[in-house]
């Protein structure tokens, strides 16, 4: 294996819709670059990249994979990346450590809604970008109108660098207007002869020329003044100008491919071997307590790990990047995050499953080692005396939550505990076990992504994972006012239990007026661990009740507000005021006061106007303009409030605001209306009054529940 420097070094992450053709695409370069003998694909599951046997089942990419392959003098390091929206994540984190994206178009389909997806990335993460063509041997493969959707959406900086001379079935001919060359390929692809543009495209292949000619020379000074003086640049001052375009984010190129059909592919890697910019010339990253970090192999030992996936026999497997100086196998780092000393015992470079070791791996490199103690992704690892800490990747919030549960008890402790090892991997995946619920459940990108989560329970830890509905959080307040009078008394044998509290409940909010004709004597304002406030009066006059059982008063009160008298969720923004009551001399004890209050409090509380609230989430929806009125049609059903809508494209971005309770299963109502060509997130707005019907529906079943 040979060494590498930094500036030899190409990370792209190949990005864009399920089926636009990545796994393919990279087949196809490893290919080109002599790192297989033969071509494998996904429909007969021998691909480097799609090795897992869940991928094998699905016939698509789930987990982001690693693979390199030698260009001339360059190592090209390629990250394979899901399609389905519901693995985002792994586009998060293989973007994170990617110096390019190459974002692969289908031409058969245009822009599609995964194709939005990862630009939302890309822009965020401000990686150089390629946009590929790709597919265009395909019958209905249409570069012009792909094209045209794709700077519609992601602007005038899109430029073609080459076009189709013939495309569907027949595609066998690219023009380049970089090199000014035809590319004709022989019917099973490879190696194209070179060819004079014909005449008649002449005009069409220099337009384009120009185009790049202007980009570059836009992006150089020294080259601005010399395309004002003679009107053209040298091959060598093009490619210059167009390297700086790229990697500012200035100039983003457009390539044409058939994967399938192995055209294109070649010249593919001899741009992103020539143009795209190594780790070196990225800017330096900003780190976590302000400082930067840059490429440099021969400063101190940082890494940063970006993804882990356990494997059978061999654990969990960390993949990442060497942000600087330069890692040897045998060097013990310090993990930032939570100051274990890590040994890197294996280096490894990765070609999809197999793993080749390597003596050593420079700034900028991808990389692998096993056998972390807690090498777990988002984790910076620095040699000993380095105080540096990588920005953590930002995830997308969930989309769905199911109630999880194992045919017993024994295996829910089993289940939990696989499930907790999946989120370390998966960190769109999160396990919450909620008291206020009484559930556990998970919450994940969608049905697909929970549903494999279920079918790896199974098959690597052999554990039975049940779906249900997940309950709400409602939560309970009051909107009026309301007074009781409540004794608690109880005689039975020996001493019996005595307290009597008079107490108001009224709705609280921040700001409001005291309480008049009460002689306030203590006043507790506490934030409640759920959200929202208790505001506790004490306005005892002639000591009717002693101040000794304020304790047992307030933890009566805490009681019901912790378990609500209308649904058994919890209470909030509620104002008590405890001013008359009656003691025994004998009888009163903490125990009498507790359930006094607790009895005063559900009785005022249920007098007060009581109201449900629930939570209600934002959530926004990108769709194609002919499917809007049918996702509008939808949201009626979901008591929604739609509070905006915008033209984007050719697609409707419609903003609105759904309660949780309406968002089951959304992710697979949108999919099936819009046949999978929409998008949407949601995130925790806040909570909003019930309507009346439906508390009056919930309070009833609970009301069931607690009969039963
Ligand atoms: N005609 C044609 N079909 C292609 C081409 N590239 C891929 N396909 C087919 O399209 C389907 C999807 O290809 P993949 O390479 O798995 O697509 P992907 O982008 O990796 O999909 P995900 O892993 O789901 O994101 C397969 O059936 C491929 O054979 C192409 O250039 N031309
Ligand atoms: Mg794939």
């Amino acid at each position: 294996m040979m060494s590498t420097n930094t500036q030899n070094l190409r990370n792209v992450v190949l990005l864009g819709h399920s089926g636009s053709g990545k796994t393919t695409l990279i087949e196809t370069m490893l290919y080109e670059g002599g790192a297989i003998k033969r071509r494998g694909s996904v429909e007969t599951r021998n691909t480097v990249s799609d090795y897992t046997d869940i991928e094998h089942d699905r016939g698509n990419t789930i987990f982001s994979h690693q693979m390199f392959v030698n260009w001339k003098n360059n190592k090209i390091n390629i990250i394979d990346t899901p399609g389905f929206d519901d693995f985002v994540g792994e586009t998060v984190s293989s973007l994170k450590v990617a110096d390019t994206a190459v974002i692969v178009l289908n031409a058969a389909n245009g822009v599609e809604v995964g194709t939005e997806i990862v630009w939302e990335y890309v822009e965020k993460y401000q990686t150089p970008a390629i946009f590929v063509i790709n597919q265009m041997d395909h019958p209905k493969a249409d570069f012009e109108k792909t094209l045209e959707q794709a700077k519609e959406r992601f602007g005038n900086k899109l430029l073609p660098v080459q076009y189709p001379y013939n495309s569907g079935a027949g595609f066998n001919a690219i023009i380049d207007a970089l090199r000014m060359v035809m590319y004709e390929f022989p019917a099973d692809g490879g190696k194209p002869e070179k060819k004079p543009i014909p005449k008649n495209e002449m005009e069409k292949a220099n337009a384009m020329h120009n185009a790049l000619v202007e980009v570059a020379a836009e992006n150089e000074e020294g080259l601005m003044e010399k395309y004002f003086e003679e009107g053209n640049l040298s091959e060598e001052e093009l490619a210059k100008g167009i390297t700086i375009a790229l990697a500012k984010q200035q100039f983003f190129p457009v390539f044409v491919t058939s994967g399938l059909k192995d055209m294109g592919s070649g010249r593919l890697m001899g741009f992103i071997d020539d143009i795209a910019p190594s780790p070196a010339e990225r800017p330096p990253r900003k780190l976590e307590n302000g400082g930067e970090i840059s490429y440099d192999p021969a400063d101190k030992t940082t890494l940063f790990i970006y993804k882990t996936l356990s494997e059978p026999q061999v654990g969990m497997v960390s993949y990442f990047k060497v942000l600087s100086g330069t890692l040897k196998p045998g060097d013990e780092l310090i993990n930032a995050n939570n100051g274990e000393v890590e040994r890197i015992s294996q280096l490894f470079v990765a070609e999809g499953k197999d793993r080749t070791p390597v003596s050593e791996m420079v700034a900028g490199d991808l990389g692998v080692t096993v056998k972390l103690k807690y090498g777990h992704s988002n984790n910076t690892l620095n040699s000993k005396g380095l105080d540096r800490k990588v920005r953590p990747m930002e995830f997308p919030e969930s989309r769905i939550r199911k109630a999880v549960s194992a045919d017993s008890s024994a295996d829910m402790e089993k289940l939990v505990t696989a499930l907790h090892k999946i989120e370390e991997e998966d960190p769109t995946l999160k396990v919450e076990q909620s008291a206020e619920l009484k559930q556990t459940i998970l919450h994940g990108q969608g049905q697909l992504h929970l549903d494999l989560v279920k079918q790896r329970l199974q098959k690597e830890f052999g554990v039975k994972m049940n779906f249900g509905n997940p309950k709400i959080p409602y939560r309970e307040t009051i909107t009026g006012k309301s007074d009781a009078d409540y004794r608690h008394k109880k005689q039975s044998g020996g001493a019996g239990q005595f307290g009597e509290i008079h107490m108001r409940v009224e709705n609280f909010y921040d700001g409001m007026d005291e309480p008049t004709g009460m002689n306030i004597r203590q006043k507790d304002i506490e934030d409640l661990p759920w959200g929202g406030k208790l505001a506790f009066y004490w306005c005892i006059v002639g000591g009717t009740i002693d101040n000794r059982y304020i304790g047992a008063i307030k933890k009566g009160i805490m009681q019901q507000m912790k378990e609500g008298p209308l649904t058994g969720s919890h209470c909030q923004n509620v104002r008590v005021c405890v001013y008359d009551g009656k003691m025994h001399s004998v009888d009163s004890n903490d125990i009498s006061f507790q359930l006094a209050a607790s009895g005063a409090f559900r009785e005022a509380f249920q007098n007060a106007k009581p109201q449900l609230l629930e939570p209600v989430y934002h959530v926004e929806i990108l769709c194609p303009d002919e499917d809007t009125g049918d996702v509008m049609g939808d949201l009626q059903t979901r008591r929604a409030m739609i509070s905006g809508m915008d033209s984007e494209g050719h697609y409707q971005k419609i903003i609105a605001e759904v309660p949780l309770a309406e968002m089951h299963d959304y992710g697979s109502t949108l999919r099936s209306i819009t046949g999978g060509r929409a998008k949407f997130s949601m995130k925790f707005s806040d909570y909003q009054l019930v309507p009346p019907n439906v508390q009056n529906e919930l309070v009833k079943t609970h009301a069931g529940l607690q009969e039963a």
